[in-house]
């Protein structure tokens, strides 16, 4: 009699435990719940890789050259090439991102035939629909430009795009200058070639699928939307940090980009309240595809954190006319056209200016060569006398 009792209690209490299971799964959607449940049986995600850090993303990526190898082997260009198809046959979705260490450039370059000098490619059977310019504010990263190189070369050949990767490098030691940096790639990419969306790219920050196609939509576009480092969310809804796409239309209606901004954070931020003082909003990739990993780094020397950027960022409203690609001066020291990039070395002063008297003891600067080219547009031929800064007050 005990034992039939006791049977039944521990069926009615499995019941019960089922019930609960139940209205828990129809309460919060059946799939997350099950997820939930498979999840806390499964082992984490973190896998030690043979390079460096990081985790792995739940979904397992592919192999980046994967597809690559069923490009023909040269360029076909002729007249009768068709366009290429709407939406590419090479890609792949989720890649796998690692950083294993021995990467040379030497090896990016071997794994890139079809990328000419200063980092440009062009598909080689089928005229591509849209033509990309990458620009990578840049100093003293070169560790991660590699990397960069080697999953961003083979990325946008899967988009099956006509692309250049333009690395505009702050001379000397003064504070760095991320927006500016953009300010000068904007026009000198623009210089070259018609681009018709350019991609503004943190050096550190690789996609992880190449459905997060590098083309520019009707209104700037903020690519970046879910990082590793932000455990893959939006930070923020006016967060525009990382990857940004403007056309040139958007850049110049919203004067480009601050160039006063000398230091860490702020100018992500300026640059996103600019994007509405100009009439536009941003878009963004879905969150399964707008997916990057950012290679783990400390805060660089010679760009410590902006103790302005809070004030300067209430006064936006103000200034976003009176500062930006309108008054953006520089000199161009180097152009190199690399194997995988076209490097340019800019001279973009100091928050004093663009020759500041130099202090007794210096040495002279290197010999500048300033920006001299007829299609130029805009303030930097002939420059004007604003200094950086002036625009604040
Ligand atoms: C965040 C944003 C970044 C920017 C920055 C504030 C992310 C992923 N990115 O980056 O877009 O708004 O905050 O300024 O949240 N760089 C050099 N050499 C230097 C310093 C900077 O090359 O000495 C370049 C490089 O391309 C780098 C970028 O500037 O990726 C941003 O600097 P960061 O990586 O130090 O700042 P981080 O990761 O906090
Ligand atoms: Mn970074």
């Amino acid at each position: 009699m005990f034992s039939i009792q006791s049977k039944w209690r521990y069926l009615f209490m499995f019941l019960g435990i089922q019930l609960v299971v139940m209205a828990l799964l129809s309460r919060e959607g059946y799939q997350k719940r099950v997820t939930y449940f498979i999840r806390i049986f499964r082992k984490p995600d973190t896998v030690t890789l043979s390079g460096r850090n990081h985790t792995m993303p739940s979904n397992l990526g592919g192999d980046v050259y994967a597809n690559l190898s069923l490009l023909p082997k040269a360029h076909n260009h002729g007249d009768d090439m068709p366009f290429c198809p709407k939406t590419s046959p090479l890609i792949g979705g989720p890649i796998h991102v690692s950083f294993p260490s021995g990467l040379t450039l030497a090896e990016v370059q071997r794994k890139n035939p079809l990328v000419v000098r200063g980092g440009r490619y062009r598909p080689p059977d089928c005229e591509a629909r849209h033509r990309t310019a990458i620009i990578i504010p840049h100093r003293h990263r070169e560790h991660h430009l590699k990397f960069l190189l080697y999953y961003l070369h083979p990325f946008l050949q899967r988009q099956q795009l006509h692309y250049g990767i333009y690395v505009i490098h702050q001379a000397g030691n003064y504070t760095f200058n991320r927006a500016k940096l953009m300010n000068v790639g904007f026009r000198e990419a623009m210089k070259e070639e018609d681009w018709d969306c350019l991609f503004f790219h943190d050096v550190d920050l690789i996609p992880e699928d190449d459905r997060n196609t590098y083309i520019c939509d009707s209104n700037p576009k903020h690519a970046a939307i879910a990082m590793d480092k932000f455990g893959y969310k939006l930070p923020y809804k006016m967060y525009f940090g990382g990857v940004s796409a403007l056309t040139p239309l958007h850049y110049l209606k919203m004067n480009g980009f601050p160039n006063n901004y000398w230091g860490w954070g702020g100018e992500d931020d300026d640059i996103g309240v600019r994007v509405s003082l100009a009439g536009m909003y941003i878009t963004r990739p879905s969150l399964k595809v707008g997916r990057y990993k950012m290679i783990k780094h400390k805060l660089d020397k010679g760009n410590d954190v902006n103790p302005k950027r809070f004030n300067m960022l209430a006064k936006t409203r103000q200034t976003w006319k009176l500062d930006g690609m309108n008054t953006a001066e520089y000199e161009i020291v180097s152009r190199e056209y690399q194997p995988l990039y076209t490097n340019i070395t800019v001279n973009i002063g100091t928050e004093t200016g663009l020759h500041p008297p130099p202090p007794p003891t210096a040495a002279k600067a290197a010999v500048a060569v300033p920006a001299q080219d007829p299609k130029a547009k805009g303030p930097a031929d002939p420059p004007t006398k604003l200094k950086e800064g002036q625009s604040q007050k």
